[in-house]
């Protein structure tokens, strides 16, 4: 027998957009470097199409001379590759009551990637940046409306920021070139940010005199309580760890089964504000926690690997929980983190499972 559903709860829009931008299938949390195509996925309007023979990075604003670079002249600068763990800032909105619409992630929006690249910072250095800069402002190939707004993609970071030695115009993942969802053929990459900074699909770089005000700085990407106040802006990835969900999943309702045998539980857990601190599992829906081992990170802004062995004393359902935190002090909150746009839900995670004896 199959179950139906009256009443639907999720809306058609939110459908449409889950079905376009998925998430990181958690078992795959079991990858130091996650394969290209596990890496979640979002973008808010449609794929670009490129020639790349014809693509070029333009470069301007305040700066002493206008740059125009070829693929080819950005593949011949100072390359660098690092893993960066990347999430989506709206990870955990579905989880939110009343929930805001718009794509409605669980908690897999991330992923980590080698990323590789040419540092932002030598480029910027060679173009002059003018001595009124504050803003750099990155404008994707994409382009869409929202709530009537027209608009290429496009969001700023302030210029010292921007001129972090590890903030990247990447144009490889993995080791390939980025394919088409992943900003083919040239993409920003923030270390440490929540993922829509990392604009995709680069076209122009542009050194403000003040900063970026447009669309997706202002209307998105702040945390609001009311649609009237500004808000704090959204930056940096809060710390949250993830399980890899145990045992074997039912079909439909994803509910876990596993025997009554020792087992290790495990996951990944990341920060973009400090190295991870420690991470702790909760066997009884968080009335205790117990700490994690943690395998250390590749990188300061890329995620580390946990374990905690777990002997089920009888058999019967139970909740697990893990729960990160970091050497700034962040922690994950029990409750999840209400705000209008849904940003930056890092209540920790829960798996039910249930033990059945063997
Ligand atoms: N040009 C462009 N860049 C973009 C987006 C977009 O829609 N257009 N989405 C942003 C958001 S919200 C996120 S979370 C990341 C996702 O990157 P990924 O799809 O490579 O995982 O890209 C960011 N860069
Ligand atoms: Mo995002």
């Amino acid at each position: 027998m199959r179950d139906f559903q009256a009443m639907t709860d999720f809306t058609i829009e939110e459908l449409q957009l889950a079905a376009r931008n998925h998430g990181l299938p958690l078992e795959a949390l079991r990858y130091p470097i996650t394969p290209v195509g596990l890496h979640f996925v979002l973008t808010h309007y449609d794929i670009p199409a490129v020639a790349p023979q014809d693509w070029r990075l333009q470069l301007g604003g305040r700066v002493a001379r206008e740059l125009t670079l070829s693929l080819e002249d950005l593949r011949a600068r100072p390359s660098i590759r690092r893993p960066v763990t990347l999430e989506c800032a709206g990870n955990g909105r579905a989880r939110l009551s009343p929930r805001p619409l718009s794509q409605p992630w669980l908690e897999e929006a991330v992923g980590t990637a080698e990323w590789g690249g040419t540092p932002l910072r030598s480029l910027l250095e060679e173009a002059g940046i003018g001595e009124s800069a504050v803003d750099v402002l990155f404008t994707g190939l994409d382009r869409g409306l929202e709530e009537g707004v027209e608009q290429q993609y496009e969001r700023s970071l302030p210029l010292e920021e921007a001129l972090r030695d590890d903030v990247l115009l990447a144009y490889e993942m993995n080791g390939e070139p980025l394919p088409p969802q992943h900003g083919f053929p040239l993409r920003l990459l923030v270390p440490g940010w929540y993922g829509m900074t990392s604009v995709k699909w680069l076209q122009r770089i542009t050194v403000l005199d003040q900063p970026f005000d447009g669309f997706q700085q202002r209307d998105r990407y702040r945390l609001r309580q009311e649609e009237d106040e500004a808000g704090p802006p959204v930056t940096r990835i809060q710390p949250r760890a993830l399980m890899s969900p145990p045992g074997i999943p039912d079909f439909l309702s994803r509910m876990r089964t596993l025997d009554l045998v020792p087992t290790v539980l495990e996951g990944r857990a990341w920060s973009g504000w400090a190295p991870i601190a420690g991470v702790e599992v909760s066997t009884d829906g968080g009335g205790s926690w117990q700490p994690a081992e943690l395998g250390g990170q590749a990188a300061t802004w890329s995620w580390t690997s946990w374990r905690y062995p777990w002997e089920p004393e009888a058999p019967g359902t139970y909740e697990l929980a893990c729960r990160a935190r970091d050497e700034a002090g962040n922690e994950q909150p029990v409750e999840p983190p209400w705000n209008l746009g849904g940003y930056s839900n890092n209540a920790v995670q829960r798996v039910t499972v249930v033990v059945r004896s063997t």
